[in-house]
Formats: C-alpha cells, structure tokens, sequence
C-alpha cells in the first residue's frame, strides 16, 4: 500500500550534481590519513608477532572497501592458523600487548557477536577494532571495492547515502537501524537494476576469484579493469541517481514481498528464503540478503519501532529530494 504512483524527478535536477558532487568530494579521505592508517597496521602487526610469529593483520571494512569517509575508525581482522583457537582468550591476551605498549582505550569485547579488542593511537589519533580470523569480512570488502572501481557514481552515491544515514541517526545497528555495510549493498543493488545497468553482476559472470570459507564459497568475477565501461551507456547524473535511491526505498520497493539481492542483481521472494515471518529475532521486515551468507539478512535487526523511522526517513529524503529548494544542505541536516 505504500507504493505511490510513478512520479516525475523536479526538472532542475541536474543543477544539483556540482553542489552534491562537491559534498562527495569533501568526504574523501585525504591520502595521508591512508598513509598513517597503512603505518598504524605495521607497527600493530609487529606487536601481534613477537606473541605469534605468523600472524597477520588486514584492513577491512570502509577503510578498504573504499567507501570509508574521512576521520572513520579503522577496522581490522586478524588472521592467524592455530589449531583449537580460543578466540576469547586470544582477544584478551591481544588486549594485554597492546595496553603494556602504550596503546589507549584498549577494551576487549569477548561477548559479541563478533569479538573484538577496541583500541586507540595516541599517536595518530586513529582508533580501531579488531576482530580474529573473520575471512569473510575481508572478502565482502573486496566485492564492494571491485564494485566501486566499475563505475564511479557508485562511490559518490554510497558516500552520499552513508552522510545522510549518519546526520540522520539511521546509521546505528545497536539501535536497530542500518550499518554501514547493508547501505552500500543497497547503493550497489540499486546501479544493478538501472536500465541500462550501471554495474554488472560479479556473482554471476565466470568466476576469476575463488575462495573456500568453512562451507561457503565465496566466487566471483574480479578483472574488474576489464568493466571501466559497463556504465557508460547510462548516463544519468548523481543528483537524479541520488533522487531515484530515496523514491524507490519511499514509494517503489514492496517490503511485503521483497528480498533485495547483489548475489543475483536482482529482487527475490522472501517467500524462496522462508523469511516471510519473525524467526526468534530476526523480523524481515526489510530485507538484504547478504552476498556470501545467504541465510543472512542486514536488516534482521530492524524491529517494528525503527522500520517506521526509516520509512519516515526514506520519505523525508525523497520529499527533500523532489521539493526542497536547497536539497544539499536540508538532506544532511541533523535530526
Ligand atoms: P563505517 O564507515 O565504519 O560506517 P564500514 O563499511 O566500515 O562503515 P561497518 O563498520 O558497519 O561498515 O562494518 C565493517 C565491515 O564489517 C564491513 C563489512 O565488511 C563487515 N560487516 C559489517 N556488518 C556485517 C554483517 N552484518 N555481515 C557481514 N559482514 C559485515
Ligand atoms: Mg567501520
């Protein structure tokens, strides 16, 4: 019943891509801050190896996916082969070096879902988590920057839908709204589904990359210096792309009925995933199906309360969008 009838983008649309263009532009890190992110990982991999010689760090998550903005925490997973790892006790004996080498805030998180130790340099200014042989992490990083290097509108939608979700407070997962990783899947669904297409489906073409994850396998087609032109027959502008993300998660997209999929470039039923109903926690009532763990949706963790938040906000964006006379400062204002 939310669906509305198709409605036509305010016609000075494209007066708004230099302003946008310009906030994109502001959000990119400058490359020294990559230079002393890239310095912090060697001196933490140091630490990590006078305990465990073979030990090595990556960096995943926005710094590496390339849709990091500037000043964002750092996260890093921790790759080490020891048989019968015990991952708490890990974390904890991590926690330890780094607090006996003057690293600040250091804080293990063993309950989490995902253990992490939490720390800060006091020399760069940078903080980061770290988490312990989470491999599919470090690959899903790399589809989104394989992504990111077919067409650059991708990383300027991402960047300006990942500004709005933070200004807007629907950016937070332990309030039951979406990460950071489940709107860059939709910004990629989305440039999937243009016509013509913005971006292919790497999941479906012949697979160059292939990796083994426990019981999961991870291919896809990653030559992507082979697809610079995919997009170049569609030739819509970031202002109108960024108007078109709002109206359909507002007006077009049935979230009765629809799981949104990167895996296949397109819409599946949640009836295929059994994910029609609350399952203990888990409610669908927006759904991402998660590239590699495909029993896994992103938007498990919206409840009742705060899917009505993000509608609200989906709606606001696109309104903002359609008849804001200023639509680059009153999108990003603070809620
Ligand atoms: P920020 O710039 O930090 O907001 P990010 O891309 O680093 O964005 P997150 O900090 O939310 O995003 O997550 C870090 C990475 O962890 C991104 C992705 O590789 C992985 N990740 C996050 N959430 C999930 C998830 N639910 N399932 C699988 N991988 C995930
Ligand atoms: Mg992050």
């Amino acid at each position: 019943q939310r669906m509305r009838n198709y409605r036509e983008c305010r016609s000075d649309i494209d007066k708004l891509n230099t302003p946008f263009l310009e906030i994109y532009e502001s959000l990119v890190p400058p490359e020294e801050e990559k230079a002393k992110q890239r310095h912090l990982i060697a001196s933490l991999e140091k630490l990590v190896n006078s305990e465990w010689p073979g030990a090595q760090l990556y960096l995943y998550g926005s710094c590496a996916n390339s849709f990091g903005v500037s000043k964002s925490d750092i996260d890093v997973c921790l790759a080490i082969e020891e048989p019968d790892i015990n991952k708490k006790e890990l974390i904890e004996k991590l926690a330890e070096i780094f607090e006996a080498n003057n690293l600040e805030n250091v804080k293990a998180l063993t309950r989490a879902r995902v253990p992490i130790v939490k720390l800060m340099d006091p020399e760069s200014g940078i903080s980061c988590d770290i988490c312990v042989n989470n491999v599919l992490a470090v690959i899903n990083t790399k589809l989104l920057r394989d992504y990111a290097q077919i067409d650059g509108r991708l990383r300027q939608l991402a960047f300006l839908v990942k500004h709005w979700a933070k200004s807007r407070g629907v950016n937070e997962t332990y309030r039951g709204t979406l990460s950071s990783y489940a709107y860059v899947l939709m910004c990629i669904h989305f440039l999937q589904r243009r016509r013509p297409a913005i971006l292919p489906c790497l999941q479906e073409m012949e697979p160059t990359y292939i990796v083994n994850v426990d019981d999961i396998q991870c291919a896809f087609f990653d030559k992507v210096e082979n697809l610079r032109d995919f997009g170049a027959g569609n030739n819509e502008s970031i202002a109108y792309l960024l108007w078109a993300f709002f109206d359909y998660w507002a007006h077009r997209h049935d979230y009765a009925n629809s799981v949104i999929s990167v895996r296949t470039g397109s819409i599946i039923s949640k009836r295929a995933k059994d994910w029609t109903r609350r399952i203990g926690n888990d409610r669908h009532l927006i759904c991402i199906e998660d590239p590699f763990e495909t029993s896994h949706d992103l938007g498990r963790i919206v409840d009742k309360f705060t899917i009505k938040t993000l509608l609200e906000e989906f709606d606001r964006a696109a309104d903002v969008m359609q008849y804001d006379p200023d639509p680059c400062v009153t999108l990003f204002e603070p809620y």
